[in-house]
């Protein structure tokens, strides 16, 4: 029987016809027949009497319907429950039978190594129970666990906990959530755990208990996260005046989940990855990333559950926003400069190859095919740099004001962009009709600009003109407002004041036409401009920058941005240029603007450790493919290779004085007893310390001293104190396939592989080598006891990294790494179709690729496409490829 799907459209939006204000649920917890019981007080809202109720419903065994406690007539469907002529009012009961132990999709209740947990957004609610399961259905709920008396220590709902008690046996508690909720908040955890607790009082005198709930024996790996908790409340007070509203406050860690961490109201529930660190098994990264994302779903409180999406187009009305304010939360907390570059890097990488491919879709989409798609870098990061643009031009206080008058107007409901944007226009009294494209219209705005300057005048005319390239049913633009943050400079790097008409004027110049001219008046120079300074707008931006002028840049702008993004520019151009000469066969063009440069941030920008590593990163091939409209593969990793090599040979010496400086602070730390700390000053230094092995490490090699190099590693490793620097060594052995790889993965292997977290580490360093036996060894490690295809993070780690962060192998001519990945696909669609999706998007670039590598994926495309019950997820983005 041929499949009917459908993708919905944003603008076909109706208002619910019934509601349902408060749900009373009876979970009877057993890992292969839970009995779920809910009684929910049903609104007919429609005047049309004739409009059955629907409820959605998804893998459900239906046993019993009551309306106001009688028999009733039903419909049951594939996907729904229908109720005809039902009164305006009443009570509905629904009995179901679900089964959680095999639910290998993770969504709705299912079992994380032993404990029961649950993930509903966006559409799990429904394979819980028969519910109005979107978002604008918001209701009280009731929730009672029981279980027999002992089995699970701790049974955990939404809300305030309001009995506990034994009865016959068995173990009823019972939770109360005084918040209307829309269904895919509601959590529930049953389990036994070790318990973190902290108060905390509010801004206003609350007191919160504070719960964190981790893997037995794993407490102390959780203070971490659960101050994180008290960091982000009182953060939330002081900088958006949002404090918490409930006397109750828990986080749980599972080991089983398809993403990062969810927002349920008062129940956060989180991938262990993302709270479970130590000094002795986490990287800087790790320690990082849990406060970032502790940050993210605490914050989500007001700017998501308070506040909710009245439909799911709307996503990015939360996230964005709730990514822009843990953005703002790790940079006040953090290092700002570094936390901008880092979301830079993911705008510029997977954001702008996502918004040139098949995928490409405006941050509010327009059409859904499975929703689990579209929790996406657009939605998330485009999203937040959507609201940062906001923020841009608002500026801080006036921005507050938007959040205040939000809050005041839809506290309690499910609400659209288009209302987030007018409370912010009508607070600031500041226009944004134009702005709104940024919600409805895809792709990455291309800004070219020029300059004449009028010496006589002493006038900077600059022109600007923007365009957006056509994306999947969008092929003519508006102009988007772009807010251009600018300066300028003289040739000896002083930065010149911007003015107009004899006034000073705002260094953000907003572009609003297709072709824009701004002039600046008393410029005693032709001057060097920086645009886009701290990256105000997520565009590209071309420039004819003359020679020296971005030297100049690199060397003297206030923005560290600018510097930053001054250097990648500088490397881009030479990879551009290598490209081309590797297609044509010619010699590769000598880089020699990015060696002076780079010996210039080594040896005279007394630039701290932290930005310096930063700032001689070289884009990796994914991102660099975003420089061309026809994507060479071979000849980018020629070019980028050359690079590399270039400048591990020129700059040796500065490269193994500065390992071997580097290596001597640390020496001295161990031996003053000095130990592992996550600071902005070790952080740096271990940043550093990577850079500079692997530069020194690459020239060793290069000059046929690979047995000094593998000694090297092997000296690194045998040193470290941290999981940071044990990593450094054991992906540079892994990188520079060094011989002391083996004995580097084996004495890993014998110390982690009892902490699958830790030991994904070990599958993310062979699946990231660049050699031909790669997908041999990721094959193999398919096999190791540790690896687990049900696991999604077992998943990401081996597989994710070998197709996401190894182009060169995955993308090997013989096409065996598609060959592979289509094996997989096929599997997890078979267990669990949402992670198979995440992982396939490499190979959505196959348009812009060579006609053989394009013929191979679009050969796996097809036979993935005959597969019997193929999931609307993977369908969706080849369909989506083939269009
Ligand atoms: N709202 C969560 C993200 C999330 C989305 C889907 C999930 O399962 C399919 C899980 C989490 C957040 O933004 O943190
Ligand atoms: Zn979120």
């Amino acid at each position: 029987m041929a499949v009917i799907r459908q993708e919905k459209r944003r603008l076909d939006y109706k208002k619910p016809d019934f509601t349902i204000t408060d749900i009373d649920l009876t979970f009877e917890l057993d890992l292969t027949a839970t009995i779920v019981t809910a009684v929910s007080r049903v609104k007919r809202l429609t005047e049309d009497r004739k409009i059955p109720l629907v409820l959605n419903g998804d893998s459900l065994k239906l046993l019993d319907v009551k309306l106001d406690g009688a028999e009733c007539a039903f419909r049951e469907t594939e996907n729904t429950l229908e109720l005809d002529s039902v009164p305006d009012e009443f009570t509905l009961t629904v009995k179901t039978c679900i089964n959680p132990k095999d639910n290998s999709e993770l969504m709705g209740l299912y079992v994380s190594d032993g404990k029961f947990c649950t993930q509903n957004e966006p559409e799990g609610f429904r394979r819980i129970t028969f519910f109005t399961d979107h978002p604008d259905v918001l209701a009280r709920y009731t929730t009672h666990i029981i279980a027999p008396d002992g089995a699970y220590p701790f049974m955990l709902s939404n809300g305030n906990l309001i009995k506990d008690e034994v009865k016959d046996g068995k173990r009823v508690v019972t939770w109360e959530d005084p918040f209307p909720k829309p269904s895919y908040l509601f959590a529930l955890v049953a389990g036994d755990f070790d318990e973190l607790h902290r108060d905390f009082v509010t801004c206003g005198g609350r007191h919160v208990d504070v719960y964190l709930y981790v893997d037995k024996g794993q407490a102390s790996c959780g203070t971490v996260a659960i101050d994180s908790i008290l960091r982000a409340m009182e953060w939330d007070e002081k900088r958006f005046g949002l404090e918490y509203d409930l006397n109750r406050f828990n986080v749980v860690a599972v080991d089983f989940f398809n993403a990062g961490a969810m927002e349920n109201k008062s129940l956060n529930i989180f991938n262990s990855k993302y709270v479970l660190v130590d000094a002795e098994s986490a990287t800087d990264t790790d320690f990082e990333n849990v406060l970032s994302v502790i940050g993210h779903e605490y914050f989500h409180n007001w700017t998501g559950d308070r506040v909710t999406c009245r439909d799911w187009f709307q996503l990015s009305l939360k996230e964005g926003l709730t990514v822009f304010r843990d953005q703002e939360f790790s940079s006040d907390l953090c290092c700002r400069p570094i936390e901008r570059i880092k979301a830079v890097n993911i705008i510029k990488g997977p954001q702008f190859t996502e918004d040139a491919g098949p995928m490409a879709h405006p941050i509010r989409p327009d059409y859904v095919m499975e929703m689990n798609n579209f929790y996406s870098v657009t939605v998330y990061d485009k999203g937040a740099e959507v609201i940062r643009m906001i923020h841009t031009i608002l500026g801080e206080e006036l921005f507050q004001k938007g959040m205040k008058l939000y809050f005041k107007r839809h506290d309690g409901c499910a609400v659209t962009c288009e209302d987030f944007v007018s409370a912010m226009e009508d607070a600031s009294g500041i226009d944004l009709k134009q702005f709104r494209n940024w919600y409805s219209q895809a792709g990455t705005p291309c800004v070219s600009g020029s300059l004449r300057y009028d010496a006589e005048k002493k006038q900077a005319v600059y022109t600007f003109n923007q365009s957006t390239p056509a994306t999947p049913g969008q092929s003519v633009k508006q102009p988007f407002v772009i807010p251009l943050s600018m300066a300028l400079y003289g040739s000896d790097g002083r930065k010149i004041l911007l003015k107009r008409n004899g006034e000073p004027v705002s260094e953000v110049q907003i572009l609003t036409e297709e072709h824009n001219v701004v002039v600046f008046d008393d410029v005693p120079e032709r001057p060097v401009t920086a645009l886009l300074q701290n990256f105000s707008a997520p565009v590209k931006v071309e420039y004819p920058y003359a020679q020296g002028e971005l030297e100049t840049l690199l060397k003297c702008a206030d923005d560290p941005v600018t510097r930053y993004e001054s250097m990648q520019n500088i490397i881009n151009s030479y990879i551009v240029l290598n490209t081309v000469n590797a297609q044509r066969r010619l010699p590769f063009t000598h880089s020699e603007l990015v060696v002076q440069s780079f010996r210039y941030i080594l040896e005279e920008s007394g630039l701290d450790n932290r930005f310096m590593a930063y700032i001689l990163r070289i884009p990796p091939v994914n991102t660099l493919m975003g420089l061309f409209t026809a994507i060479d593969l071979d000849a980018i990793i020629a070019s980028r290779k050359e690079l590399v090599r270039v400048l591990s040979v020129e700059l040796a010496d500065i490269w193994e004085k500065l390992y071997q400086k580097l290596l001597a602070e640390f020496r001295q730390r161990l031996a003053e007893g000095r130990g592992y700390e996550c600071t902005e000053e070790q952080i740096g230094s271990r940043d550093l310390i990577r850079v500079a092995l692997n530069f020194h490490v690459r020239g060793l090699v290069l000059k046929g001293e690979e047995a000094k190099a593998s000694a090297i590693v092997s000296g690194h490793y045998r040193i470290s104190d941290n999981m940071t620097d044990t990593l450094i060594a054991l992906n540079a052995a892994t990188a520079h396939n060094l011989e002391s790889r083996h004995e580097i993965l084996k004495d890993f292997e014998s110390r982690w592989r009892d902490n699958a977290l830790v030991f994904d580490n070990y599958f993310r360093a062979v699946a990231s080598a660049p050699y031909p036996d790669t997908l041999d060894n990721v094959r193999k490690l398919m096999e190791h006891e540790c690896f687990d295809l049900t696991n999604p993070n077992r998943v990401r780690a081996l597989l994710g990294t070998f197709s996401q962060l190894n182009p060169e192998c995955f993308n090997d001519i013989s096409g065996r790494g598609y060959e592979f990945l289509t094996e997989i696909l096929i599997k997890l669609n078979g267990t669990n179709p949402h992670v198979a999706a995440a992982i396939m998007t490499p190979m959505l670039n196959l348009n812009r690729l060579d006609i053989k590598r394009k013929g191979m994926i679009t050969d796996c495309f097809n036979r993935i496409m005959r597969i019997p019950g193929l999931s609307d997820s993977i369908f969706e983005k080849i369909d989506k490829a083939f269009k």
